[in-house]
């Protein structure tokens, strides 16, 4: 049985390339929502019903664990999704908050990610609960997913567009930032130049891989050694873009089916 992984579009790769590698046994089973992507602008109620559908595609091929690897949807779906699947469902806010709250020596923390993550308080509250005396500085990023997508990691316009979205942080006390969503770990290299040696960058991938090990591990349902994944991905949108973007991040060839949705 396979990990089901989703996002709105080529986000979750982020969170895949760090399963595959702490867990090379296991098969993914991927759904990008390409034709949809960015959730970050839309309406809660809007992508708690988009998430819905994905899980309910996914559960067609009966995952033993869904893992929703988008922020903008842990924020608004992560409870309503657990309550209507049989199946552990894990969201990537609660390890990206665990692993800033690991690293930072001040308590000064930075987030940034979508409208949607950031409107929702998400990380605050994630990162207060682990430690009430936190202090958070909140920066949305509209325009970093859209050159993800468009896979515009390194050009001058995303150099550009990343100093100015971040110039708030850049004068903030901050030690660490957390890449509030899964879309910027492909930035990383740019916001790293931007934000400059002081900053560490907090990636949710490796804690939310770390996560998903501890509960397959506690419910008996690690893959056996022999086992050798063939791992399916599933895009909504341009699958020729999503393929490579996809071969690129994880540098091996894909299998991947484009999947056309019968919503609007
Ligand atoms: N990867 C999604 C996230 O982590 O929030 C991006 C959502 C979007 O489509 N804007």
């Amino acid at each position: 049985q396979a990990i089901a992984v989703l996002d709105s579009g080529v986000g979750g790769l982020t969170v895949v390339r760090e399963v595959m590698r702490q867990l090379p046994r296991e098969k993914i089973l991927y759904f990008g929502d390409t034709a949809r992507t960015p959730y970050g602008p839309r309406p809660a109620e809007e992508v708690v019903r988009f998430t819905r559908e994905i899980v309910d595609y996914q559960i067609q091929y009966h995952p033993k664990m869904i893992v929703i690897a988008c922020n903008t949807a842990t924020a608004v779906a992560l409870d309503d999704i657990r309550s209507r699947v049989g199946i552990p469902v894990v969201g990537v806010i609660n390890p990206g908050a665990r692993a800033a709250i690991g690293r930072t020596k001040t308590g000064k923390i930075g987030v940034i990610g979508t409208e949607g993550t950031i409107k929702s308080g998400a990380y605050e509250q994630a990162l207060r609960r682990l430690s009430p005396h936190i202090e958070v500085w909140s920066q949305s990023c509209p325009r970093f997913v859209t050159l993800v997508e468009d896979g515009n990691f390194r050009s001058a316009e995303t150099h550009e567009t990343v100093r100015s979205s971040l110039l708030g942080l850049r004068a903030s006390p901050i030690d660490c930032l957390i890449l509030g969503c899964t879309h910027y770990p492909f930035l990383s290299e740019t916001i790293s130049e931007v934000m400059g040696p002081g900053v560490s960058l907090i990636s949710s991938a490796e804690e939310t891989a770390r996560e998903i090990s501890t509960i397959l591990h506690e419910n008996n349902r690690l893959a056996g050694n022999d086992e050798t994944p063939i791992h399916q991905f599933f895009c909504s949108g341009d699958s020729r873009k999503f393929q490579q973007i996809a071969q690129q991040w994880l540098g091996e060839q894909i299998r991947l089916t484009p999947v056309v949705w019968q919503v609007p």
